[in-house]
């Protein structure tokens, strides 16, 4: 097609893709919530429906965008991690940014009723968004373990802050009381005075959500028969978990595998001119990455995860020591 004399205005849009092979952060951050809490009589200091419309909203996002892995949120933000192999809209931060940003506001908003039957939503929400790089696993935790730091920190400041409140004293005498006071301190408080045992404070409070694929069992009708079928899926499930420590990453060791990518044209090739027969394939790939990760490490473990439709395989690796010195990477033969 020709092109207009105006087709030049094109230049003017800045290259904003991110880094390759890095773990990718999209946090959504709710506009004003402190405002639109109050307009909407958002129990303080949480408000489990305005906390489960969050989680439906974090659910919506990773239905509908697979490279999502994993999904944190506490108050009024989301965390969307997106997976180091991902080349979703060629890894350009605008279009990966606005896209989770406006399905979240949007479901948001399509979901509102659901979660409050009994009001009406009084102003659009907005939220904000941005997306970062983190080039290690290590460094993708520790960004996870922040955010789960802050909720905890916030979530007991704030439910100390409320009890002195409720109890009748102002705002600023609670602010008062609670300026350089310790975890521990506000721990006591709240069980001398208040009654309180933090721990029994609901999880979702304290630890804030985490939404991960978690295999389940799936009813449907088939469109054929008519019939019931049962599957296995990964479906987003909405947890209260830590994530600072071990077990969660242990307990789920596919979240930080390796994908690596390589060009099947190659392999074709690769078998043609060895003239393997092509139920050997497996055993080919494996032998180029026996020879490619020899230099790093011995004991490298492979397992095939998937033949994609776009004519790639997708190989994964899983040895710990090769992922904490960074050293596995989407690889092109
Ligand atoms: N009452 C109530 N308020 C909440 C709840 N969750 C979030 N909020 C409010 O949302 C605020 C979120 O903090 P911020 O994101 O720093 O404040 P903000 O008003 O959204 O300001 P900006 O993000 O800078 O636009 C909290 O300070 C609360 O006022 C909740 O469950 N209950
Ligand atoms: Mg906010």
């Amino acid at each position: 097609m020709a092109k207009s004399k105006y087709e030049y205005v094109k230049q003017f849009e800045l290259d904003d893709s991110l880094l390759p092979n890095t773990w990718l952060v999209v946090r959504i951050d709710g506009r004003g919530f402190h405002k639109f809490a109050t307009a909407h009589g958002f129990t303080k200091p949480n408000d489990r429906p305005g906390l489960d419309l969050m989680n439906a909203c974090a659910v919506a996002v990773m239905k509908d965008i697979q490279d999502v892995v994993l999904a944190y949120g506490e108050s009024d933000e989301y965390s969307f991690v997106l997976h180091r192999s991902s080349n979703l809209y060629t890894r350009r931060a605008s279009k990966i940014a606005s896209t989770v940003v406006s399905l979240f506001a949007a479901s948001y908003v399509f979901l509102w009723s659901r979660h409050f039957p009994e009001k009406t939503l009084q102003y659009p929400p907005c939220f904000d968004a941005r997306v970062v790089c983190y080039p290690s696993d290590s460094n993708l935790r520790d960004y996870l373990c922040w955010r789960q730091a802050d909720c905890h920190i916030n979530n007991l400041y704030n439910t100390c802050f409320w009890e002195i409140v409720h109890s009748g004293r102002s705002e600023k005498e609670a602010e008062d009381e609670l300026r350089g006071t310790v975890a521990s301190e506000k721990n006591e408080m709240l069980f001398s005075r208040f009654g309180i045992n933090y721990n029994a404070v609901p999880e979702m409070f304290r630890k804030g959500s985490v939404v991960v694929r978690e295999e389940a069992e799936v009813t449907s009708l088939s469109a054929k028969t008519g019939l019931e079928v049962v599957r296995r899926k990964r479906i987003p499930t909405v947890l209260h978990v830590d994530i600072i420590g071990e077990e969660f990453w242990k307990s789920r060791p596919e979240l930080l595998e390796v994908v690596i990518m390589i060009n099947t044209d190659h392999i074709i090739n690769l078998i043609l001119n060895r003239d393997i027969e092509s139920f050997k394939i497996i055993e080919v790939l494996i032998d180029i990455f026996v020879k490619l990760w020899d230099p790093y490490s011995k004991s490298c473990r492979l397992s095939i995860l998937r033949m994609a439709k776009d004519s790639y395989f997708y190989v994964s690796e899983i040895t710990l020591q090769a992922v904490e010195e960074n050293i596995c990477y989407p690889l092109s033969v």
